[in-house]
């Protein structure tokens, strides 16, 4: 995935017009957009052809056997997915596979190994760290990290610095775009700051402004 802007927008929207017109305002401004079950679970793949945008991320949060994980993984880059976000809680056989997949369609996957809301403490935040662990000896493209905490991104960091840390959280769920981007990540995810924004682009060149001050800096 090139990183230019380091701005991925999150597509969480079921009304596919609505959808497609914030596409059209900011696609200029990002890196990716990252779809998942809200607009593919309405629409279908066939959205695909209507996106101005190459570099799309399947968020699909792939949680399953190989088998199955294999399965989704070759469906998803057959339908025009560039890149993959799967769970590594299901070990290190089910992450190989959507690797293996991805690896012979060129594209990217993406390990989750920190979560940014609240209840993600009980569980899948208690293991991070043996997660971030698989995601390396996979050789994931890059792992999501909690953009709401820049703590944890600095400590990500610190632990590798050939994978892609890319980071939601950031405006509704508290996160700073900026902080995160000082912290160590190299691009944040943003959905509702933007789609619910009544201007979608003057929202996302505010986020870019943020960002840009900590990449001078
Ligand atoms: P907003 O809170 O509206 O900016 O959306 C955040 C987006 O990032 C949603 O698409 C979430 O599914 C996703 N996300 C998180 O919010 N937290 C996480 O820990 C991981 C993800 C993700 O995997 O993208």
């Amino acid at each position: 995935m090139l990183v230019k802007n380091r701005l991925i927008l999150a597509l969480d929207l079921q009304d596919f017009e609505s959808a497609k017109r914030i596409v059209e305002e900011v696609h200029d401004l990002v890196d990716g957009i990252k779809i998942g079950y809200p607009l593919l679970l309405s629409h279908g793949s066939s959205v695909m052809g209507e996106l101005d945008e190459k570099n799309v991320i399947w968020d699909l949060k792939l949680a399953d056997i190989p088998h199955i994980n294999g399965m989704i993984a070759r469906k998803a880059f057959e339908s025009g997915a560039r890149g993959l976000i799967a769970h590594g809680f299901l070990g290190g056989d089910s992450l190989l596979s959507v690797k293996d997949v991805a690896q012979e369609n060129g594209g990217d996957f993406f390990v989750v190994v920190e979560m940014s809301h609240p209840g993600s403490k009980e569980f899948i935040n208690l293991r991070s760290l043996d997660l971030l662990k698989l995601a390396l000896d996979v050789d994931a493209t890059g792992i999501i990290a909690p953009g709401n905490r820049p703590e944890r991104i600095e400590l990500y960091r610190s632990l590798t610095e050939k994978m892609l840390i890319l980071c939601p959280g950031i405006g509704a769920q508290g996160g700073d775009a900026g902080s995160a981007i000082k912290a160590g990540a190299d691009c944040v995810i943003v959905g509702r700051a933007i789609t619910e924004s009544k201007e979608p682009r003057k929202a996302a060149m505010e986020i870019l402004r943020g960002l840009s001050g900590e990449i001078d800096s």
